[in-house]
């Protein structure tokens, strides 16, 4: 123990500003280049993304997870995963359907009574206020199980999922509408809406395409499903929709591949699918008008119940002038709404060409009644030419579009020729290509899809990856490609191989619209945002038994358990709520018992509920698992689990020799001496944080109260520690003064944290000069000898400056040639002390300069030190 103090309050004492990274001089930097065959252009690439250590990215992506049935979240630009969100699949580090407040949520996502434990996600979409991202909500949808998540910004948890009663599968979601009013989802492949057989012959009366309007609480963040509704379509296979903003909205647009009502059957000797649906060649976009229809469906007249479902009948949204088409060029994939509203793009994977329509035209088509004819189900047919502003050529397989904060600039990614295409939908001209590895899918531009794009990145979400990487068996990774949009030409500037599904769409919003929380009110359920039924804050802990259920009311908080031992009867029920007692920021704990397949994360503050039968007997450790701090193994308990109808012999019990009292008094009185010693030092940065006034900066302010929560419960500790001793059992009363002991640890640990963060912000701003120096000092290994405020294995540089006749000379002098001043009798006598010689490093003399100016920021700060 005496040995970690005195490591501690060297850390204390010598709290320095040092860096340590390697060392890149202009010489070092043509070595790497030749080593690793990198030619400049890499070089810039990578000062493009690379962000050096505790640097942040300026945009946040929210990617589908495909497959995995979750999300991912990276940044750009320097393309660093940073979460996965558990959204229809259980994630055990999240403890999502793993405890029984997360697997409610799973379980709203059950279809006709069944446990679906995976989704294939396609569409997010972040909340709009005035068709800009608001930062608030994202929604996600599946689908091979037509449902919607909602994961709510603040902490990046799923909240709700809502299936769709009629649907059996969908695509075009989820989008929200330009004030979040709405959800928009789409079919994809038409089925009937009950629930009932239905022979495939009866296809075109029976099966059914359509779009829910879900209705959403951009306040509180949930789909209210009983005002929601869907407009019925023909079954044409709905794909890819958006919602129409500025001059459009009110409006939706979806595609469809399948206006032919192909139903395929290659078994009764019919073509596939794939010839049949491509038969026509145009399909349909469907225009139609959901905020009207909103108010329609608010009238029972208007509308059939399926399900629970209210839907308003193809023939309700013709007579209101609600429903139109559009014929499009073939089997087209993406419809993309400009940031003003007034272009519609359309891309057909069977067509070389991207088409424009313009909304004003479609507009005046439809007011003037304008109609091509119409389909077979009444639906009015818009013609095309009239309703489009032109088409463009822009290559092979076209399937999404961006838009970016140029007017009129969109790109679009070629599938099958693996290329994205930047052009202009104003003009219709082809601005530039650039290729990517291989076949492409969605982009992601930065918000690019709202009504503020703001330009810089393109990300191409590739289908393959073919050699990009290392190979890691037939099972590829995704690559998501990160381009410079920001010149005349694009660049690409990276790739990011995705290890956990096959993303399809993905969403960016600026990293400042972002403000999650650190911490959760005291006991929260983080499901419902409400206290749990289960908080248990700390003296309140206690085992409850009701019949054959136990209930355990538990607390988490660096590094114990409480309680830590429970006892059980075989067959019981038993319930575990858990509290995390933690204020401080990332202090999260983990929770399981093993071999019961439960498993817990506690943010702070946060209250969790596990529910199991101890159906077999035996001793179960349970523990936290998290490392969570120094004594993280020791965080742990046992549950026993006894049968109550068997005899157990107790054991017999060993001799083991126990310590005299003498030894064990000289061991309290140790304890006790390292204690107060400890107690020493925090006091020391105490009265540094005191006198520097940290209580000015929330910063430090919140570390300092993470800390002194920690002091706090000394005294409690103190009391019981005196107890024993009074009562003769110095056993006890070491342990207690272990207890205190951990407590010191771990107010020193944030003490010292706070205590360097405050030195940061009253420190006289560092110019860029003094940085640089900073810098150059700690990547030259300056550092390794010299540690400022403290002789270290060299002296202490605070005062150089002072030390030398013309010091700036002299020091700049020394450091580019030591050996130089080896025999001058100061140099010297330091030598002799330290048993060291002041090694050449090879400084540039604009490093040494700098470092200069930082000795000198040093000696205006040295009481700090
Ligand atoms: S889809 Cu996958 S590449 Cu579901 Cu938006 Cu086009
Ligand atoms: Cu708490 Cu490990």
């Amino acid at each position: 123990m005496a040995k970690v103090f005195s490591k501690l309050s060297s850390i204390v004492l010598g709290t320095t500003l040092a860096l340590s990274v390697a060392t890149a001089g202009d010489g070092e930097l043509q070595k790497i280049m030749k080593k690793r065959g990198l030619t400049e252009n890499d070089l810039i690439r990578a000062a493009k993304t690379y962000t050096p250590t505790g640097g942040r990215d300026e945009f946040i992506v929210f990617s589908s997870g495909g497959q995995s049935g979750q999300m991912i979240v990276y940044g750009v630009p320097t393309m660093r995963l940073l979460k996965y969100i558990a959204v229809f699949t259980p994630e055990p580090w999240q403890g999502y359907g793993y405890d029984e407040d997360s697997k409610k949520v799973l379980r709203q996502g059950n279809i006709r009574g069944r446990e679906i434990n995976w989704g294939d996600t396609h569409h997010p979409g972040l909340s709009e206020t005035d068709g800009k991202y608001d930062g608030k909500w994202l929604v996600i949808n599946d689908k091979a199980n037509p449902r919607i998540a909602v994961i709510d910004l603040e902490d990046f948890e799923t909240k709700q999922i809502v299936v769709n009663p009629i649907f059996k599968s969908d695509h075009g979601g989820a989008f929200f509408t330009q004030n979040s009013d709405y959800i928009l989802e789409a079919c994809q492949y038409a089925a009937p809406y009950d629930n009932n057989y239905h022979p495939i012959d009866e296809y075109k009366e029976t099966y059914r395409g359509g779009v829910t309007v879900w209705s959403f609480d951009n306040k509180e963040g949930r789909i209210h499903p009983e005002k929601s509704f869907t407009i019925e379509m023909p079954p044409y296979m709905q794909d890819l929709s958006d919602s129409g903003k500025g001059v459009s909205d009110g409006w939706g647009f979806t595609n469809s591949f399948n206006s032919e009502m192909y139903t395929g059957g290659i078994e009764v000797g019919m073509p596939p699918f794939e010839a049949g649906c491509s038969r026509n060649d145009t399909d349909f976009l469907h225009v139609y008008n959901w905020k009207k229809l909103a108010e329609l469906a608010k009238d029972d007249k208007n509308v059939k119940v399926v399900n629970g479902m209210r839907i308003v009948p193809m023939d309700i949204a013709i007579k209101n002038d609600c429903l139109f088409l559009v014929p499009e060029p073939k089997s087209p994939h993406g419809v993309d709404v400009s940031p003003d509203g007034e272009y519609i793009t359309v891309c057909g994977k069977l067509d070389t060409h991207a088409s424009v329509y313009k909304w004003s035209k479609i507009k005046k088509l439809i007011a003037d009644k304008k109609y091509a004819g119409k389909d077979p189900y009444g639906i009015p047919i818009l013609d095309m030419k009239s309703a489009l502003h032109g088409q463009v050529e822009l290559g092979l397989g076209p399937l999404h579009n961006q838009y970016s904060n140029v007017d009129g600039e969109i790109y679009t990614s070629l599938y099958v020729d693996s290329q994205i295409v930047k052009w202009n939908y104003k003009t219709l001209k082809v601005l530039d290509k650039v290729n990517v590895h291989y076949n492409v899918g969605h982009l992601c531009g930065m918000e690019g899809k709202s009504a503020d794009p703001q330009g810089k990145y393109i990300i191409s979400l590739n289908k393959l990856a073919i050699d990009r990487f290392d190979p890691v068996g037939p099972l590829h990774p995704q690559n998501h490609q990160l381009i410079d949009i920001s010149g005349k030409k694009m660049d690409l500037l990276v790739d990011m191989p995705l290890p956990l599904g096959e993303p399809h769409q993905a969403v960016a919003i600026r990293a400042s619209k972002l403000h999650p929380k650190v911490r959760y009110t005291m006991g929260t359920n983080t499901k419902t945002g409400k206290p749990h039924i289960g908080k248990t804050l700390a003296g309140q802990e206690k085992v409850v038994r009701k019949g054959n259920h136990v209930y355990i009311y538990g607390t988490l908080v660096r590094s114990h358990i409480n309680p830590e031992r429970v006892t059980v009867n075989k067959g019981d029920d038993v319930t575990f709520y858990l509290t995390n007692l933690e204020r401080a920021q990332d202090e999260t704990h983990g929770f399981t018992v093993d071999h019961y397949n439960i498993h817990g994360s506690l943010e702070p503050g946060e209250t969790i509920e596990l529910n199991f039968k101890a159906d077999i007997e035996g001793v179960f450790p349970y523990y936290c698992t998290e490392f969570c701090s120094a004594l993280h193994l020791e965080m742990m308990g046992y549950l026993l689990v006894k049968d109550p109808n068997k005899k157990y012999v107790s054991a017999q019990k060993l001799k083991m020799k126990t310590m005299s009292k003498e030894e064990l008094k000289a061991e309290y009185d140790k304890t006790v001496a390292t204690n107060s010693a400890t107690d020493a030092v925090i006091q020391s940065v105490v009265k540094f944080l005191k006198e520097n006034h940290y209580e000015k900066h929330q910063v430090v302010k919140d570390l300092v109260t993470d800390a002194l929560d920690q002091y706090g419960k000394i005294k409690e500790q103190k009391a019981k520690s005196d107890e024993a001793v009074k009562a003769d059992d110095y056993e006890k009363a070491i342990l207690f003064e272990n207890m205190i002991w951990q407590y010191m640890v771990k107010t020193a640990d944030v003490g010292i944290r706070a205590k360097d963060a405050l030195v940061r912000l009253v420190a006289t701003k560092q110019s860029s000069a003094v940085q640089a120096g900073e810098r150059a000092f700690g990547e030259g290994g300056c550092g390794g000898c010299h540690v400022i405020g403290k002789v270290s294995s060299g002296p202490d540089l605070t005062g150089v400056l002072q030390r030398h006749e013309n010091a700036e000379k002299w020091v700049a002098d020394f450091i580019k040639d030591p050996a130089s001043k080896y025999k001058d009798p100061y140099v010297k006598g330091m030598i002799d002390y330290f048993n060291l010689k002041m090694p050449n490093q090879h400084m540039s003399d604009q490093n040494i300069k700098d470092i200069i100016e930082y000795l000198k920021w040093v000696d205006e700060n040295a009481n700090l030190f």
